[in-house]
């Protein structure tokens, strides 16, 4: 790597290691490790992958692909030599925001995988310009501003692949874009943008607004802009389309380039529905091989044995149901199509909750996945075993065998061996380096669980993250913690369901307890990362509650030395990646049966923190693998809250009547304190939502949350228990790497040797 490096930064900058700047030794070594990756062996194998998601949220790529390269700890070494640190040249690399969260990160932490195990698959997605907003806080509330992500070095290499893709007004023709994916030592896959030249981001004006209709201006700008109104709807009609039109193409040319019978498409191909995003890519593709002279039946019966779906949610606004009249706007070639499969299907089965088009003219997008796919899967436990019994009953009835559970996983090498270098290497002196391969063999770390100097060891690991995230912190934010404090952290998606909101009424009750006199042992930091929809009205009112909160309690003398709540602007991928290995207590609290697996979870878990959280997702695995002593569950299940909503039983204006404690926490939202501080409108929208409707029950639940944090920041003074904890949470996380989580998916839907 020295050698190299000195000669690029010679021929590009003239320049030795020493001289270089930041910026021209990043620039030498995105070039040197993209050169690399262009020359490495590719996985292959007579069946291939094609994983299809609007989302990718594969954060920097620098340090990862040394990573799995096995240039990491060279590069680390030389730069040190010569004056510089690897984590000052991270800070010039762009994150490519190319996902809104969970669902887009486990894409990134799958192609990972992926390409680890040797598997043949690329990822297909789209190359947007400006991916999400970048938020900032101005008077308290959220500002969304654009996110331009590409430089002109970046990991994309364009390609000379292109494709026609027809709409109903005009056709587009597609470049396809490559960022190479290296399996930890491993060959490489690959992730293909689409996008199109016509792209201008010139019609960006203020923030993040823009001209909807400019169809060719606008395609591949953001991701997922507002879909609040029509013309956003259809914006993002055109988006899918646009993506599976590409990822249709591109899979019948490669099958075709390799002299492949299309009538066994299935044999050489595996297709994976990533939500319902992707899910016109099987009218396409029964479109296409149609065009190629199949006939129906047999184009169904293809398409059929090709595509499998992901469900990542049970929450009903989430699951697509487009419009008739907006398909027929935007792609009415596909609607002969869809008619078809949706008459098959009423041929067959009556029951009109499994139809494709319902009676009010929507086409239910999840329904086209799971007529026409041969696999589903939920993605935790629980979750499926909802979707099994409830959600999506009338399928399960009649599909059964199609039904499977692969709960998410995560990737060790960026969410361990990258982020927390300190208990990467420690971990290695113990235990060895296996675990990155093999997850499961972090469980010999329970040898030491009893043994003092680990436990201590495991403290001072801990202690230096907190003071490496006070420090960016300062860096970044302006803004100080103290380390000694106990760091709680709640850091996804700003969603009622996640119920940020009943994390703040805690900090409303503690607030209270200060002024009271009943002060803490030690200090409390409370720390928020979250991103609000644009068009999501109430949950910026809860980010400008959490922000207003941030205020009062910063500017009160009584109360700021014992907590402290810091909102972090612009959460991403980089920012937790600092916040996770930070974290004492890790916050998953959603309403039992919300959320269906939460990735998060796991990643706090493998750097040792300890979960707060509700029986939801994949923390009930969590708790089985740790056991009751090493996780603080609290709340109702999900049986309970299933039973809530079907019975329309619920009342937030009951509890708030009944119980003085609740009534004094939601009253506070609109009182003097925050009235001098915040604005009014959104206040009350919030006082009034969370006490008349409160849809994800959070008052159901508060007083059982309070008392269980309450225990937990009482045994975190046993530091030697605590330490063992976060021990125990370490050594059982490799169930949940995303090596395990891949082998499964090609072992029982994939099958790709
Ligand atoms: C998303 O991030 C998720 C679900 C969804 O329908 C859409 C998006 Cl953008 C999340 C789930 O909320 C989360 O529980 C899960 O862990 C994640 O997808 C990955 O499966």
């Amino acid at each position: 790597m020295e050698k190299l490096l000195e000669q690029v930064l010679q021929e590009r900058y003239h320049k030795t290691i020493r001289e270089a700047s930041s910026q021209e030794i990043y620039t030498a070594l995105l070039l040197i490790t993209k050169d690399k990756m262009k020359h490495m062996k590719r996985n292959e194998g007579k069946k291939k992958l094609y994983y299809i998601s609007a989302e990718f949220l594969i954060g920097k790529l620098l340090s990862n692909n040394l990573i799995n390269l096995g240039l990491f700890e060279e590069t680390r070494e030389v730069l040190e030599k010569n004056g510089h640190h690897l984590t000052d040249i991270e800070e010039i690399e762009q994150e490519p925001s190319l996902g809104n969260g969970g669902l887009g990160r486990l894409a990134a932490c799958f192609l990972d995988s992926i390409a680890t195990l040797g598997l043949n698959g690329d990822g297909v997605g789209l190359n947007y310009h400006d991916g999400l907003f970048r938020q900032t806080f101005v008077d308290h509330k959220q500002k969304e501003e654009k996110n331009p992500w590409i430089t002109e070095d970046s990991w994309l290499t364009r390609t000379e692949t292109t494709f026609q893709v027809p709409f109903k007004d005009f056709t587009l023709t597609s470049v396809m874009y490559d960022i190479e994916i290296p399996g930890y030592k491993n060959n490489c896959n690959r992730l293909h943008l689409f996008d199109t030249d016509t792209v201008d981001e010139s019609i960006i004006g203020d923030g993040i607004s823009f001209d909807k209709n400019d169809i060719k201006k606008n395609l591949t700008l953001f991701l997922y802009p507002d879909d609040s109104d029509e013309a956003g709807q259809l914006l993002r009609i055109y988006q899918q389309y646009f993506m599976v039109s590409n990822a249709a193409q591109l899979i019948l040319k490669e099958a075709e380039d390799n002299g492949y019978d299309l009538y066994r498409l299935y044999d050489h191909v595996a297709i994976q529905i990533n939500d319902t995003h992707p899910t016109m890519v099987i009218p396409e593709l029964i479109r296409l091989l149609m065009e190629k002279g199949f006939n129906m039946d047999t184009a169904i019966d293809v398409v059929r044995k090709t595509c499998a779906y992901t469900n990542h949610t049970i929450l009903a606004e989430a699951l697509e149901k487009w419009p008739v009249a907006y398909l027929e706007k935007v792609v009415p070639h596909l609607m002969p199509v869809i008619r078809e499969l949706d008459a098959r299907v009423k041929k067959d089965y009556s029951d009109e909750r499994v139809a494709i088009i319902d009676k009010d003219d929507r086409v239910h997008m999840a329904h086209i996945d799971i007529h026409y796919g041969y696999a589903v899967n939920g993605v935790a436990a629980l979750h499926t075993e909802i979707l099994k019994e409830s959600e999506l009953k009338p399928f399960y009835d009649i599909y059964p065998e199609k039904f499977n559970n692969k709960t998410n996983g995560i990737t060790f090498r960026r969410w361990l061996k990258h982020c927390n270098h300190d208990l990467a290497a420690y971990l290695e002196e113990l235990i060895g380096e296996e675990y990155l391969e093999d997850a499961t063999k972090l469980e010999k770390l329970l040898d030491y669980k009893d043994d003092e100097t680990v436990l201590k060891k495991l403290c001072q690991i801990k202690m230096h993250s907190k003071e490496e995230l006070r420090d960016y912190l300062k860096m970044t934010q302006n803004v100080e913690i103290d380390p000694n404090a106990i760091f709680d952290i709640q850091i996804k998606r700003l969603h009622e369901y996640k119920r940020q909101q009943m994390n703040a009424l805690y900090a409303i009750y503690k607030y209270k307890e200060i002024k009271k006199g009943n002060l803490p042992k030690r200090p409390l930091t409370m720390i928020f990362g979250a991103k609000a929809a644009p068009a999501y009205t109430i949950a910026k009112d809860i980010i400008h509650l959490i922000l207003c909160l941030q205020e009062l309690i910063e500017k009160d003398p009584d109360v700021n030395k014992y907590m402290k709540i810091v909102m972090v602007e612009n959460y991403n991928v980089t920012k937790a990646e600092k916040l996770i290995p930070a974290c004492d207590i890790s916050e998953q609290i959603s309403l039992a049966s919300k959320e269906a697996s939460g990735t998060g979870n796991m990643k706090f878990m493998l750097n040792g923190a300890v979960t707060l959280g509700t029986e939801d997702g994949a923390n009930v695995e969590i708790h089985q693998l740790v056991g009751d002593e090493n996780i603080y569950i609290f709340g109702k299940r999900s049986e309970d809250v299933i039973h809530l909503y079907e019975e329309e039983t619920y009342s937030a204006e009951t509890l708030y009547q009944e119980d003085e404690m609740i009534r004094e926490l939601v009253e506070f939202i609109k009182g003097e304190e925050l009235e001098a501080i915040g604005d009014m409108e959104n206040l009350e929208r919030l006082y009034k939502e969370i006490r008349s409707k409160d849809w994800f029950m959070a008052l159901l639940d508060v007083k059982e949350y309070i008392e269980t944090k309450e225990k937990m920041l009482a045994d975190y003074e046993d530091e030697a228990a605590w330490s063992r904890k976060a021990l125990v949470n370490i050594a059982k996380a490799g169930y949940f790497s995303a090596d395990r989580t891949i082998a499964e998916y090609n072992r029982d839907i994939w099958k790709l040797s």
